[in-house]
């Protein structure tokens, strides 16, 4: 094969495809087929007050065009955000696969990745309780690899053919349309009650997991087993994981719940503004390799079975690359919603398993682009058109931009001398795997143990996030009506763990149930517990991207605002001043702009709070919106701070500052320390802990 360059992207001069506007006043209106414009403002009617007329060729296009301006939503994942970017391979996967994008060392990748919610429409809020979509399109020099992946490692369903079913159940009731964009009503909880294997996916999705801080600090997994080929042909099953470098944070419930009013567009403008401010989020790529045997297990995990994980304490992740973002899409139709990923998309050196999910989705990414994208052109989108130079003998069709050129356009052809040609020298060639059995509709007996890997996360929790999980069923479950769809619920977390079922149980006001019976399912067996499941972190993490609100009042201590810039700043961390007014706070000679005021800012925007000295008895440290904002910090667990007469504003919504996470100081210059080191520990999980009525972390 011909050598080609690697792709590469450099952010500061936009591809030809994104084509900058001109300069002022150097451009003129068009309509469709460049005649330029006189008026768009005035439909043309006759005389003054007249009808308007049919021969207004211009009003018909404007209005036309614009009726015609969406697409379909996706069917699921419809609410989504993307980015582009680079991946760079630090070359270690050579030793399991020759995809070049891989195996090469230093070499630099193009990427589009959208994250999105997967249950709520277009407009939805970003913030709701869900899994988080994270897909990833490689272009690579061998052709598009996409990585469809999730925040989740695992899923609810064994087997495609149950896809509609639970997306069915988790969409809003048909004939009211409603709830938007969450599980927490009966037809949810009816099904997934009934269909077990969707036990541990759940408590995925009742965990923390399913509320994230950010885009940023989300992990993502591929969820199936693949299987790699190297150079030598050797193959190994892998599970691929995306490791943020910010660490894996998230929201508390009631906070995501607050964010989904005050901002629906939290995690795309949170990863827009980091972008925009050279804050690039990075992940690295890490790979589970395991052994390629004819059974397909590893330790005894059945590894085409999509509800389980392998507990990385049993299989390291090695990291093989890193992943940055660093560019905003220009347009967001263009790119985001016309973005067209497919598990089908592979590159020589990536094969698919047998894992009944993941064939079933091999049909369903392309189908659903047809309709979605209007046709079987959608490759050569600009989002979506590969890198590697294309050849093929596809031809015609809606939306064809090519002008092929030609008259053979078959094989074998004798027609033309320069007819494309297909080799296994360096074509993808499907490695020859062994099938056998009968045809049927099987139920394997290594996919019937549904609870095993549910308990297993259930264990793997520190107490605040078993906590949490425990707060997330009674929630869901609190808003079902059918008692009997909650008694079921609980049959199956009492098959779990007890305590689990018992606390869940007296949330609802209600007996415990014995543990589920069914016939055909077994487990749950003894579960060691993972520590890497759980997202406590073990030490101090970086703080890019932290956005600390400072509360100022005219008259009082400003210097702590830029104390804060100037130690944060250089972090990619970012203080905002939040006044009772907006404009500027004054004291003395310095002048601050007002970024947010009481009116305009809720506690959900910010990591940590800081009370300047001089808020005291202020418009801004008595405002019951003030009071407001500090008690929500401190019931999510954020650090706050207050210097000097601060404290005053503290004390009176109860803190002194002996709570966990809560410091009070004599001066500016005091703050720096403490919250530094709380920022990098996410949230004060000793408060959460209290507040959560357990006793640990
Ligand atoms: Fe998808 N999924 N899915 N899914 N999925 C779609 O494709 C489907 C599954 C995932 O940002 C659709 O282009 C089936 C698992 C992401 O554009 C559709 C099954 C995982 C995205 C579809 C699954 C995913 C989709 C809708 C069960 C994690 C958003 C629009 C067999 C590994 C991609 C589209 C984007 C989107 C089908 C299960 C991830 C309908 C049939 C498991 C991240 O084709």
């Amino acid at each position: 094969m011909a050598e080609q360059t690697p792709p590469t992207y450099d952010p500061r001069h936009p591809s030809p495809e994104h084509p900058r506007r001109g300069e002022a006043g150097s451009r003129r209106l068009t309509t469709a087929q460049g005649l330029r414009v006189d008026d768009t403002d005035r439909s043309l009617t006759a005389g003054p007050r007249g009808p308007v007329l049919l021969e207004d060729h211009h009003l018909r296009e404007k209005i036309t065009h614009f009726d015609h301006e969406r697409i379909p939503e996706r069917v699921v994942h419809a609410r989504g955000y993307g980015a582009r970017g680079t991946f760079r391979a630090y070359g270690n996967a050579a030793s399991v696969t020759k995809a070049a994008f891989l195996a090469t060392a230093d070499e630099e990748t193009e990427v589009f990745v959208r994250f999105s919610t997967v249950l709520g429409s277009r407009g939805s809020a970003d913030t709701v309780r869900d899994v988080r979509g994270f897909a990833t399109k490689f272009f690579t020099r061998e052709g598009v690899f996409d990585l469809v992946g999730n925040n989740m490692p695992v899923f609810f369903v064994q087997d495609a053919i149950k896809f509609p079913d639970i997306i069915h159940a988790g969409k809003p009731h048909p004939h009211r349309e409603i709830p938007q964009a969450q599980t927490a009503h009966d037809t949810f909880w009816d099904f997934v009650s009934q269909h077990t294997e969707s036990a541990h996916m759940v408590m995925w999705a009742m965990s923390d997991r399913a509320i994230p801080r950010s885009y940023r600090t989300m992990e993502g997994f591929g969820v199936h087993t693949f299987r790699l080929e190297a150079a030598d042909g050797t193959t190994s099953l892998v599970k691929l994981h995306w490791k943020p470098l910010l660490g894996t944070h998230s929201q508390v419930w009631e906070e995501a719940q607050i964010t989904q009013g005050a901002d629906p567009d939290f995690h795309r403008r949170d990863l827009a503004e980091a972008i925009d401010s050279g804050a690039f989020p990075q992940w690295e790529l890490g790979l589970q390799v395991m052994p390629d045997t004819p059974d397909e297990t590893f330790e005894g995990i059945d590894l085409l079975d999509p509800t389980n994980i392998v507990p990385e304490e049993l299989c390291p992740v090695q990291r093989v690359g890193l992943l940055t973002l660093h560019q905003n899409p220009d347009n967001y139709f263009a790119e985001t919603e016309q973005v067209a990923f497919h598990v089908g998309h592979l590159v020589p050196g990536i094969h698919v398993t047998n894992d009944p999910l993941m064939q079933g989705r091999l049909f369903s990414y392309l189908d659903t682009q047809l309709s979605r994208l209007g046709g079987p052109n959608f490759a050569q989108l600009p989002v979506n058109r590969p890198r590697a130079e294309v050849d093929s003998n596809l031809r015609d069709g809606m939306h064809q931009t090519e002008v092929h050129t030609g008259v053979a356009v078959y094989k074998p052809n004798a027609v033309e001398d320069d007819e494309p040609t297909a080799s296994p020298e360096d074509g993808f060639v499907t490695l020859p795997t062994p099938v056998s059995g009968e045809k049927g509709r099987h139920h394997p007996v290594s996919f019937r143990d549904h609870f095993t890997q549910a308990r297993l996360f259930w264990v793997s929790m520190s107490p605040v996030e078993q906590a949490h999980i425990v707060e997330a069923y009674t929630f869901e479950l609190g808003k079902c009506f059918s008692q009997e769809i909650r008694t079921r619920e609980l049959s199956v977390l009492a098959r779990i763990d007890t305590d689990l079922a018992a606390r869940v149980a007296a949330g609802l006001g209600v007996p415990v149930p014995p543990p589920l019976e069914k016939e055909g399912v077994t487990g749950p067996e003894e579960a060691e517990p993972s520590p890497a499941l759980s997202q406590l972190p073990t030490e101090p993490g970086r703080v890019d991207g932290r956005v600390v609100g400072v509360l100022v009042a005219d008259g009082g201590d400003l210097s702590v605002v830029e104390r804060l810039r100037s130690a944060l700043g250089d972090d990619g961390a970012v203080v905002r001043v939040v006044a009772a007014h907006g404009g500027e706070v004054t004291s003395a000679d310095t002048a601050l702009t007002v970024e947010r005021t009481l009116l305009t800012t809720r506690s959900v925007e910010y990591d940590a709070v800081v009370v300047a000295d001089g808020t005291a008895g202020t418009p801004a440290g008595d405002d019951a919106r003030t009071a407001v904002l500090i008690q929500e910090a401190f019931r999510h667990g954020k650090p706050i701070l207050a210097s000097g007469d601060g404290a005053q504003v503290l004390a009176a919504v109860g803190l002194n500052g002996r709570e966990p996470g809560v410091h009070v100081v004599e001066q500016a210059a005091d703050v720096l320390g403490p919250l530094r080191q709380d920022l990098a520990m996410h949230r004060s999980w000793e408060r959460l802990a209290a507040l959560a009525g357990v006793t640990g972390r």
